[in-house]
């Protein structure tokens, strides 16, 4: 499924980020920044340990916040790793933390002059976010960046599987 904003487009798409030829892909890592499983392992075994290396210099990422290191041996050319919030019923500013995580991984990529950026669901693994909860804040945020900042062109949202996907589908047509 693919929309217009503005001038810049939204795709979901059902697929593994760690083949995305974006500019940047994000990662949902942890605030250690140590790697782990889901979608942080497979970037790391993807990219190879020289972004774990740049991961170690940086050392700390807090929830919300976003740091970029270079893709290694992935197609994209850099990762934004990005916590987001562990979720812990949704009364702990939840939903703000990932909005936040969401937006900082764009400002980052603004930052950088990126043209297209590719996000995983963050949170909505072993984080434990209520997956149609996770995607209407994902989608939320993502289009109000680019209704304000015009510079990014093309946000891909990558769903590892078909439940994931659906929920982002159902989801981003109740928005439009
Ligand atoms: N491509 C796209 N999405 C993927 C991939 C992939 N290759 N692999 C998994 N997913 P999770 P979180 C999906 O658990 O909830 C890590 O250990 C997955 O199906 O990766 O933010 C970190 O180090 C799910 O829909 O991230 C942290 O400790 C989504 O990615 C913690 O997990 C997010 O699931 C972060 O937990």
């Amino acid at each position: 499924m693919k929309v217009m904003i503005n001038r810049s487009t939204v795709t979901l798409i059902e697929g593994d980020i760690t083949k995305e030829e974006t500019d940047a892909i994000v990662n949902a890592a942890n605030s250690g920044l140590r790697g782990g499983g889901g979608v942080d392992g497979a970037i790391h075994r993807a990219g190879g340990p020289a972004i774990m290396e740049e991961c170690r210099q940086i050392g700390h990422c807090q929830t919300g916040h976003a740091v970029i290191t270079t893709g290694g041996k992935l197609k994209a050319k850099f990762v934004i790793h990005t916590v987001g919030p562990v979720y812990m019923g949704g009364d702990k500013g939840e939903a703000e933390l990932l909005a936040c995580a969401y937006r900082e991984s764009m400002k980052i990529a603004s930052k950088k002059k990126l043209k297209s950026i590719s996000f995983p669901a963050i949170s909505a693994g072993v984080y434990g976010y209520p997956l149609h909860e996770a995607a209407r804040i994902a989608l939320s945020t993502i289009i109000s960046y680019l209704k304000e900042y015009k510079d990014i062109e093309k946000v891909r949202l990558v769903l590892f599987d078909k439940k994931t996907y659906d929920g982002f589908k159902e989801e981003l047509k109740k928005l439009l």
